[in-house]
């Protein structure tokens, strides 16, 4: 597969060659692409430097997969230029994601819906991706009613000027750029993404929408509130699910355990949870504090880690190309 890699100087662009690199996607031709102020540098992929081209260029060599992790503008405007080229695309910005004519992929949960003719293929937030692989099988078995969720998002979801913010407050570096409006060390901001009207953020919003699409499913509630907080490693998660039919909590944690790329970590005796700091650097989504809600039945309590750099990003847009290679499917 000749494959570009969009925003490859990018904290997800970045991570997306190491994981290609690592799983050992089929690649004879990977084209580096980046804004223009990045032309002709190089970015390193196995043992090659590999020099960035233009979009232009790039569009020209009519790869086969193009992943695009460089904004919702760049998406809007360039995914349909490749498409055109006959290029499939798999877009990592919010851009296509609640477009009806694109699908919105999951891997593990949804792949089975793709076919030859998606030429522009949505990645979700990341959030919603670890959110949406607890939720997948719970759904099938026990049928949501209502999710409530609350995040607590890694700088890294910002990108490099965030996590320079935070290591700069940390050693007491005045002179550093300030993108959130607050001081993020030792603070906890719920303030992901931009305000919209409704007095929600972006991010919520995503939150709330994204999982019904990717479950095909919009018979359950959703709210949720997502938060910033100091920290690298990836997106925590604290759910409160209620499900139409009764549980039992063992058979949750089987389901749980048998999901592929889920892994239950869930052993309070010898505090054992899921943390930022393991699922740094892996692909899996860590789910633990799996617990009945005392406060009203059929309801239940679970926590959800994972590297949103990686499965929230860059290894799952990896999977779908996985996937649509593995099916002939490009
Ligand atoms: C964050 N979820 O942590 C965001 C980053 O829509 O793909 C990714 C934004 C997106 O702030």
């Amino acid at each position: 597969m000749k494959v570009a890699v969009v925003g490859s100087t990018g904290m997800v662009g970045q991570v997306m060659l190491k994981v290609l690199e690592e799983r050992n996607f089929p690649i004879t031709e990977l084209i580096p692409v980046a804004s223009e102020k990045s032309i002709g540098k190089k970015v390193k992929y196995k043992q090659d430097e590999l020099t960035i081209v233009s979009m232009n260029d790039a569009i020209a060599a009519q790869p086969d997969i193009a992943i695009f992790s460089a904004g919702g503008s760049t998406s809007l405007e360039f995914a349909p230029k490749f498409a055109e080229a006959g290029t499939t695309v798999i877009d990592n910005s919010s851009a296509w994601r609640m477009d009806p004519s694109k699908k919105l992929v999951v891997p593990e949960i949804n792949a089975d819906i793709l076919t030859k003719e998606d030429k522009i293929i949505a990645n979700p937030n990341c959030s919603t991706i670890q959110l949406v692989m607890v939720l997948g099988p719970l759904n099938k078995k026990y049928d949501l009613k209502r999710v409530i969720v609350s995040t607590y998002q890694s700088v890294t979801g910002t990108g490099k000027a965030a996590v320079d913010q935070l290591n700069g407050e940390i050693s007491g570096d005045e002179s550093v750029e300030k993108v959130y409006p607050y001081q993020i060390f030792k603070n906890a901001l719920p303030h992901c993404d931009v305000f919209a009207d409704d007095d929600y953020t972006k991010e919520e919003i995503k939150l709330m929408k994204e999982p019904k699409k990717i479950l095909g499913d919009d018979t359950f509630n959703l709210t949720a509130t997502a938060v910033r907080v100091p920290v690298q490693g990836g997106h925590s998660e604290s759910v409160n699910i209620e499900f139409e039919n009764e549980f039992d909590l063992d058979e949750v944690r089987k389901i749980l355990s048998e999901t592929p790329g889920v892994v239950v970590m869930d052993n309070v005796k010898n505090n054992k949870y899921p943390m930022p700091l393991y699922s740094e650097g892996k692909d899996e989504v860590f789910v633990g504090r799996i617990r009945r809600d005392l406060s009203q039945p059929k309801t239940l309590n679970l926590w959800i880690v994972a590297d949103n750099l990686r499965k929230g990003a860059a290894t799952n847009a990896v999977q779908i190309a996985e996937y649509l290679v593995e099916k002939n499917l490009v």
